[in-house]
C-alpha cells in the first residue's frame, strides 16, 4: 500500500489532523469496513483513491463522526437517505405529487450569508481591493490563514459527534467534458446529500474516475454545526446561525463551510466551487466562471443562437432560461439557469457549459402564467424548501393565488395555519426554492450536456432598476461591455440577509462570488479581447423599470422575447439601434410590439433622463474609488470618463 501522506499534499488547516491520519492509515490498520472504531455503513474506503481516502480519514479525525457512508448515487440510497430524514422530520412527504419532498428549515437558516464568507489567501489584497481609508470594503471578504484554521478548529472538533458523515463525489459540469471539474463533499447532512444528487453529477462513477487518474478534486468540507449527542433545539432542522461560516482556500482548491444547511451555503459545488473557487481556476486557466444563465434560441427562419445572461440573485435568470416566448415563430431551450463556464476554443468561438445538474429556484412568482416550463419541470423528483404546504398534499407559494383551488387549506413554510387574504405575513418564504432535475425541463437543450459546451453569440447583464435604466442598450465594443457589467447595481432581494430594497452595486452580478481580488477579474474579462477571436456582442436589459405610480412599466417573462428578438436582430448586423450616452438602443419602432396585449409606455421605458445618469455615473466612479482604488485597470476608468463625457454632453 502507497503511502497516502506524503505523496498528497496536506491541506493548511489540518496539518495536525493530517499527522493522525498518517499514525492510522499504516498498512496494519486492514479493517476496510471500520476507521479507528468507526462503521463505514455504506460504501468501502479500499475504494478510494489515497487522495480522497487521505481527506475522509483527515476530517474523520476532525469531526468525529459515528459512522461513515461513502455515497454511490443510486436511487436506493437516495431512498434510504429520505427515510432517514423523514423520520428525523426534516422533510415531509407531498403526495399530490410524484417523489415530491418539503422541507422547512430553522427561520435563522433561509438565505446565503455574505457577511460570514470569506476567502482566505495569504496577503488580503489577492483576495479583495484595498479600499479608499475609512471604507469598508464590499467585494469579498478576506481571512487570514492562521484564522482561517482556528475557526476551522473551534467549530469542526468533533462536530460530527452521534452523526453520520456521507462522503458525495461529484462532478461539475458533464463528466466526458474537458471543461468538467471533479469536488468531494464530505458533510454531516442528508439533506445535502439529496439536493447534491440533484443538483451534480454524484455517485459512485466519480470516485472510479478519482481513483484511475489520482487526480485531484475540489475539497468541500460541510457540518450543520450540532452534534447529536448534545442539546438539539431544533432536530428537524440543526444548524448553528450564531457561528456559521463559509470558508474558501483557492490556492488549496479547499471549501469548509459550518453552520447552515440552506442552498449556496451547503450546496458546495454551486456558488462555493463554481463560483468562487472556480472564478480562482478559471482565472489561473484562462477561462470564466460566472453567474449566469444559458438558453438556445431559434428565429422564426430557423436560426439557432445561444446566449448568457449574468442577473443578481433573484432578478430572473431561471425565468429567461425557461421563457415561453409571446412572439410567434421562437424557441427557447434551456441549457442552464445559474451558472455558466465558459472558454474560448481554438477557433476563437466562445463556448459554454452548465456546470449545474438541476436547478436551485426561487418558487414565489413562478406560476403557469409567468413560467409554465418551471411548472412542468418540478412536479416530480423535486425536494422544496421553505414554501407552504395545502392540505390536498401540494405545495403553495405567492404568485399561486389563481392556480389553487380555494377549499385547500394552508400550513405557511414555518408550519403555522395560513389564511389567504387575511394573514398578512408570506406563506412561503420569499427565498423558498425547488430543487430539481435539470433533464426534467421539457425545453432542456438538446445539447446541454455537450462536451464541448455550447456556441455564446451575446452576453446579456441585468438588474433590478426601478428607475432611469432602459428595457435594453447595447454596449459599443468589448471594452464598454466590461465597463457596463463593472457598473450593475440592482435592487436587494430575498436570496441573501440584505433587508430592504436598497441599490446595491452588484458587479457582474458576482459581488458575492468573486474568488479574487474584483480588479484582477475586470482585468482578466479585458484580456479575453484578442484578435482571433469572435467576441459576443454585450448587452444590458432592465425587465423592472416602475413608472411613478409603482407598477412595472414591462410586462417581462414572455414579453422578453421582443428584447431578445431585437438583440438577435443586431447580431445579425440590422441597421435597428441608435446611439445614446449609455449605448445603443433600439431605434423607434424597432422593438417587435405586434400582438403585445397591454398598452406599454415606451417612452418612458426608454427615457434616459440626464439627472439620472449623472447621479448613476457619480455613484459608480465613486464605487471604483472607494471599493476598487488603485486595482480598477486604467481601461475602465477610460471608459468610466467617457461615459461621463458623453452623459454631460447630452
Ligand atoms: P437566483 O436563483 O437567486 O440566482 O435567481 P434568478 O436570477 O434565477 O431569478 P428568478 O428567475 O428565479 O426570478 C426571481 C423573481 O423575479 C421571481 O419572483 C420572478 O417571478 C421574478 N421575475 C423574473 N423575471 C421577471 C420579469 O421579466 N418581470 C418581472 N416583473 N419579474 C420577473
Ligand atoms: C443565488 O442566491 O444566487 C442562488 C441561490 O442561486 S443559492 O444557491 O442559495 O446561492
Ligand atoms: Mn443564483
Amino acid at each position: 500500500m502507497p503511502d497516502l501522506v506524503t505523496k498528497t499534499e496536506n491541506s493548511g488547516y489540518s496539518n495536525e489532523f493530517g499527522r493522525v491520519a498518517r499514525k492510522l492509515s499504516s498498512p496494519n490498520v486492514g479493517l476496510f469496513r471500520q476507521l479507528r472504531g468507526i462503521s463505514v455503513v455504506s460504501g468501502d474506503l479500499r475504494n478510494l483513491s489515497p487522495k480522497v481516502r487521505l481527506y475522509v480519514e483527515e476530517n474523520v479525525d476532525l469531526c468525529k463522526p459515528d459512522n461513515i457512508h461513502i455515497c454511490d448515487g443510486t436511487e436506493e440510497e437516495n431512498d434510504n437517505l429520505l427515510k432517514i430524514m423523514q423520520k428525523q422530520g426534516t422533510i415531509i412527504p407531498l403526495p399530490k405529487y410524484e417523489n415530491c419532498w418539503l422541507a422547512r428549515t430553522n427561520p435563522a437558516d433561509t438565505a446565503r450569508v455574505e457577511s460570514k464568507t470569506f476567502i482566505c489567501t495569504e496577503n488580503k489584497s489577492d483576495t479583495i481591493p484595498t479600499p479608499k481609508e475609512g471604507v469598508k470594503g464590499q467585494l469579498g471578504n478576506w481571512i487570514s490563514p492562521s484564522d482561517m484554521q482556528d475557526a476551522v478548529k473551534q467549530r469542526f472538533t468533533g462536530c460530527m459527534k452521534g452523526r453520520t458523515m456521507y462522503v458525495v463525489p461529484f462532478s461539475m459540469g458533464p463528466l466526458t467534458s474537458p471543461l468538467s471539474k471533479i469536488g468531494v463533499e464530505i458533510t454531516d447532512s442528508p439533506y445535502v446529500v439529496a439536493s447534491m444528487r440533484i443538483m451534480t453529477r454524484m455517485g459512485r462513477n466519480i470516485l472510479d474516475k478519482l481513483q484511475a487518474t489520482g487526480d485531484e478534486f475540489v475539497k468541500c468540507l460541510h457540518s450543520v454545526g450540532v452534534p447529536a449527542t448534545g442539546f438539539v433545539e431544533s432536530p428537524e432542522w440543526p444548524c448553528d446561525p450564531e457561528r456559521t461560516i463559509i470558508l474558501h482556500k483557492p490556492a488549496q482548491n479547499e471549501i469548509v463551510s459550518y453552520g447552515s444547511g440552506y442552498g449556496g451555503n451547503s450546496l458546495l459545488g454551486k456558488k462555493c466551487f463554481a463560483l468562487r473557487i472556480g472564478s480562482t481556476i478559471a482565472k489561473r486557466e484562462g477561462w470564466l466562471a460566472e453567474h449566469m444563465l444559458i438558453l438556445g434560441i431559434t428565429n422564426p427562419q430557423g436560426k439557432k443562437r445561444y446566449i448568457a445572461a449574468a442577473f443578481p440573485s433573484a432578478c430572473g435568470k431561471t425565468n429567461l432560461a425557461m421563457m415561453t416566448p409571446s412572439l410567434p415563430g421562437y424557441k427557447i431551450q434551456c441549457v442552464g439557469d445559474d451558472i455558466a463556464w465558459m472558454r474560448f476554443d481554438s477557433n476563437g468561438q466562445l463556448r459554454a457549459i452548465n456546470p449545474e445538474n438541476g436547478f436551485f429556484g426561487v418558487a414565489p412568482g413562478t406560476s403557469r402564467s409567468s413560467n409554465p416550463i418551471a411548472m412542468d419541470t418540478v412536479f416530480r423528483n423535486t425536494l422544496f424548501t421553505n414554501v407552504a404546504l395545502t392540505s390536498d398534499g401540494g405545495v403553495y407559494w405567492e404568485g399561486l393565488e389563481n392556480e389553487t383551488p380555494k377549499d385547500v387549506k394552508i400550513t405557511d413554510w414555518r408550519g403555522q395555519a395560513w389564511v389567504r387574504g387575511q394573514d398578512k405575513t408570506p406563506a412561503a418564504h420569499p427565498n423558498s426554492r425547488f430543487c430539481t432535475p435539470a433533464k426534467q425541463c421539457p425545453i432542456i437543450d438538446p445539447a446541454w450536456e455537450h462536451p464541448d459546451g455550447v456556441p455564446i453569440s451575446a452576453i446579456l447583464f441585468g438588474g433590478r432598476r426601478p428607475a432611469g435604466v432602459p428595457l435594453v442598450y447595447e454596449a459599443r465594443n468589448w471594452r464598454h461591455g466590461v465597463f457596463v457589467g463593472a457598473s450593475m447595481r440592482s435592487e436587494a432581494t430575498a436570496a441573501a440577509e440584505h433587508k430592504g430594497k436598497v441599490i446595491m452595486h452588484d458587479p457582474f452580478a458576482m459581488r458575492p462570488f468573486f474568488g479574487y481580488n474584483f480588479g484582477k477579474y475586470l482585468e482578466h474579462w479585458l484580456s479575453m479581447e484578442q484578435p482571433s477571436r469572435q467576441l459576443p456582442k454585450i448587452f444590458h436589459v432592465n425587465w423592472f423599470r416602475k413608472s411613478n405610480d409603482g407598477k412595472f412599466l414591462w410586462p417581462g417573462f414572455g414579453e422578453n422575447s421582443r428584447v431578445l428578438d431585437w438583440i438577435l436582430r443586431r447580431l445579425d448586423g440590422e441597421d435597428c439601434a441608435q446611439e445614446t450616452a449609455i449605448g445603443y438602443v433600439p431605434k423607434s419602432n424597432s422593438l417587435n410590439l405586434e400582438g403585445l396585449k397591454e398598452s406599454v409606455d415606451l417612452q418612458q421605458l426608454f427615457d434616459i433622463p440626464k439627472d439620472f445618469w449623472r447621479e448613476e455615473v457619480y455613484a459608480i466612479e465613486k464605487y471604483f474609488n472607494e471599493q476598487v482604488g488603485n486595482d480598477l485597470p486604467k481601461e475602465i476608468a477610460n471608459q468610466l470618463v467617457d461615459v461621463k463625457r458623453r452623459v454631460d454632453n447630452m
